[in-house]
């Protein structure tokens, strides 16, 4: 049986794919910050699927609170076979002049410092075995620039060059590395970049079909899927009423 470790997964994205994978039979490291989330995930996992799992609390921006998860993990869960980059955020949306330096820090230090971070912790057991797969959760902002978002769309362009640099450096241990481009999809992510407005979260998505977290799950069954001898390099996933960044298509 295969083991993913799956950060962000106490929403979003992240949980419907932890719930996916464990519907393909792989054993599951999950994290987050919420502990209350984690656990209650947990005991969905072990009760509708036969698969082992095990939950990890901690801030990805923390590099020792990250070393000290991975180093607790117990022998079961050591081999990693899919390392699932996904904990990210935007915080705020507002012209680079009114805009806030603790929302760029923390842009910045969740989506590029602590995607390296756990990328850094993962990756030499994965040379040992000849081995894995990582998966980064980049976005229609790592392709695009738009206004109001040059912080969140620099951390995304930085994860596409990370993503594109690890592919170069782990192609002769037998590592994959892909990475998932997702426009408009309606989960917490609004909620959180406009500071818990949710009539501002809402307006994002009124008058269109925003993709939800299930097709991100989709998305990445597809990846995992895949035989060895196959690599996706990046899928970019829109909602069809969106075109790009700058043109979607709202019902009246
Ligand atoms: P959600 O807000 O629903 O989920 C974000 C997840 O990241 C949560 O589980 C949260 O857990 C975790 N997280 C955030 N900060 C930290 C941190 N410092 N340490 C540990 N975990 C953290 O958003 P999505 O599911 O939509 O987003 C997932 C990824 O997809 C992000 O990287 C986002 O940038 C990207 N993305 C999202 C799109 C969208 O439109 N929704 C489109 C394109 C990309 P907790 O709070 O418990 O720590
Ligand atoms: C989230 C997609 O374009 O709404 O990464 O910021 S976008």
């Amino acid at each position: 049986m295969k083991t993913a470790l799956i950060t962000g997964a106490t929403s979003g994205f992240g949980h419907a794919i932890a719930l996916r994978l464990a519907g393909l039979g792989y054993n599951l490291i999950v994290t987050g910050r919420r502990a209350e989330r984690l656990e209650e995930l947990t005991k969905q996992l072990q009760s509708d699927y036969s698969v082992k799992v095990i939950s990890l609390c901690f801030d990805v921006r923390d590099n020792s609170a990250c070393t000290e998860a991975i180093n607790s993990l117990p022998p079961a869960f050591q081999k990693i076979d899919v390392l699932i980059n996904n904990a990210g955020l935007a915080a705020g949306a507002s012209p680079f002049q009114e805009s806030d330096l603790a929302d760029y820090e923390k842009m910045i230090d969740t989506n590029v410092k602590g995607l390296l971070y756990m990328t850094k912790l993962v990756v030499p057991g994965m040379i040992e075995q000849q081995s894995g797969l990582i998966i980064n959760l980049s976005s229609i902002a790592g392709i695009e620039v738009y206004p109001n978002g040059s912080v969140y769309c620099a951390s995304k362009h930085a994860v596409n060059a990370i993503t594109k640099g690890l592919r170069l450096d782990l192609v002769k241990h037998g590592i994959k590395v892909s990475s998932v481009s997702p426009g408009m999809a309606e989960t917490e992510f609004s909620i959180i970049r406009y500071h818990g407005d949710e009539e501002k979260a809402k307006a994002v998505y009124a008058g269109l079909i925003p993709l939800s977290a299930e097709d991100i799950a989709d998305t990445i069954e597809f990846i995992v899927t895949r035989p060895a001898h196959v690599s996706i390099n990046d899928i970019q996933i829109n909602p069809a009423q969106q075109a790009n960044t700058y043109i979607a298509h709202r019902n009246a």
